[in-house]
């Protein structure tokens, strides 16, 4: 009846904008591609998408915060502990299925196969970093020394040039270039790699998600005293969640321009042919199967509700991932499709979807397995069990690793590739196409922490329910 199309155009509105808005971005980049805009005009024609991106980012360091604080300290601390191990449990096994699909797809579609077809670019524009590094600064990562700095760097392994003469020892680079023009004249000369440490830009997630979590369990263990600073966090994360409403109506015109953009400059995708062609499918079909099949799956195994419902009511975020490549910045919109569609408990979502969207990342993964294979296949390298098994670790180590900002896995494929003697320089053959593959698995990864959301949920009902009874019943509702 007209009633009843009328609710339903009303409650899904956004998401029926949304999707309106892929299509009419698809058709206007496509009709505005022939007329060969330059770099400057697509620069201003992508505008408010850019400007979609700055708004959602905007957010994500006061709701990263505010929801870890406010979802920890409104559970005990034996809850938070039951709902964490949950929840590691279910990124840890998710991130290796993901990884053997993507091992046991490149096997079998073999997309490098025959002669390399593509030359290699100009090599050494990715310095290599060993793997132990990259490991060690996820560590370090997790424990800023300064949090306000943490809001915008990161700490990142570099490698720096040095000059290692006979005779003399060990000189930088960067030292008087007069001195080094005389020395290379008069001494023999070798290059070597030292590793220094250094900042990287980007928002250190990993150290607020630590931070913030310590702190709320400090706060919720501290009884009446902690009470204005519950408050307090709790009153950021409603406020913060509001501006998210208010820009939900903006994203559909972010989201049509980014799109629209992203075709206008696209390279012509028709001319990725040949191996690079195959590797895109392989990477594709594996994402496919792990999030429309395996997730959903998983869903229904343990809440025995349907998953295609569930992912329904995800529509938006699984969109807005797609527009910005990132799943940070996707962030707020996640939290309101699971909050207001799928109805998941607050204290769940506060305290799983920052972490997840930091650490769990199952496209990301996935990817840096296929990549990697794909590449010693086009090196003609025979992989054994070993290095097959080398490469899914430190897939999964590289996932972890990986902001959750555009093309991030693109960077900790380094670590992969090195794990087992592949050269780093080849990462060069599959730049052409990752800014599409980014999209995909980021809505991937996007899709895996809204999923775990709704399984630690319902795994963690009983906990939810006591803390429940023992607050009066009064469940944190808008
Ligand atoms: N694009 C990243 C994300 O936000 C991760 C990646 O580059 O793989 O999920």
């Amino acid at each position: 009846t007209k009633e009843s199309v009328k609710g339903f155009l009303r409650r899904n509105l956004f998401v029926l904008l949304t999707i309106a808005a892929v299509a009419l971005g698809v058709m206007l980049g496509s009709a505005l591609r022939p007329h060969n805009l330059t770099p400057r005009e697509i620069k201003y024609f992508a505008f408010p998408g850019e400007l979609l991106m700055r708004m959602l980012q905007m957010l994500v360091l006061p709701l990263i915060i505010s929801s870890l604080v406010t979802g920890i300290s409104s559970l005990d601390s034996k809850a938070s502990g039951k709902m964490g191990m949950r929840a590691v449990g279910y990124y840890m096994v998710t991130t290796l299925i993901a990884v053997f699909i993507g091992i046991v797809i490149v096997i079998f579609i073999k997309p490098g196969k025959g002669h390399r077809d593509s030359p290699v670019a100009s090599s050494g524009t990715i310095e290599p970093v060993q793997a132990a590094d990259a490991f060690l600064d996820l560590i370090r990562n997790m424990f800023p020394p300064n949090l306000v700095e943490a809001c915008f760097k990161q700490y990142k392994t570099v490698y720096k040039k040095t000059i290692h003469t006979k005779n003399v020892t060990l000189l930088w680079i960067n030292v008087n270039i007069m001195w080094m023009v005389v020395l290379l004249l008069l001494q023999e000369t070798v290059v070597e790699m030292i590793p220094v440490s250094g900042s990287s830009n980007g928002v250190n997630a990993l150290g607020l998600v630590v931070f913030s979590m310590c702190f709320g369990l400090v706060i919720g263990s501290m009884k009446q005293q902690g009470q204005a600073l519950r408050d307090f966090f709790d009153c950021l994360n409603e406020a913060i969640m509001r501006l998210v409403a208010i820009i939900i109506w903006y994203a559909p015109v972010g989201i049509l321009f980014l799109i629209a953009a992203k075709i206008v400059e696209m390279k012509n995708l028709a001319e990725v042919g040949g191996q690079l062609g195959m590797y895109t499918v392989s990477v594709i079909v594996g994402l496919l199967i792990h999030g429309l099949f395996v997730l959903p799956l998983l869903y229904f195994l343990v809440t025995r509700k349907n998953p295609y419902t569930f992912i329904a009511g995800l529509l938006q975020a699984l969109i807005t991932a797609l527009g910005t490549s990132s799943s940070s910045a996707t962030l707020p919109i996640t939290f309101r499709c699971l909050e207001e569609n799928n109805r998941v408990d607050k204290r769940v979502t506060r305290f799983i979807l920052p972490v997840g969207a930091t650490i769990n990342m199952d496209g990301t993964a996935l990817y840096e397995a296929v990549a990697a294979i794909f590449i010693a296949q086009v090196n003609d390298m025979e992989l054994n069990f070993g290095q097959i098994l080398t490469i899914s670790i430190t897939a999964t180590a590289a996932s972890i690793g990986a902001a959750g900002i555009p093309q991030a896995g693109l960077v900790t494929m380094v670590i992969v590739l090195t794990s087992v003697g592949l050269p780093t320089e080849d990462i060069t053959l599959i730049i052409a196409v990752d800014w599409f593959l980014d999209r995909l698995r980021t809505t991937t990864n996007v899709l895996g922490d809204s999923i775990g959301a709704g399984i630690v949920e319902h795994l963690s009902h009983q906990e939810l329910q006591s803390q429940d009874v023992e607050v009066g019943n009064s469940v944190i509702e808008e």
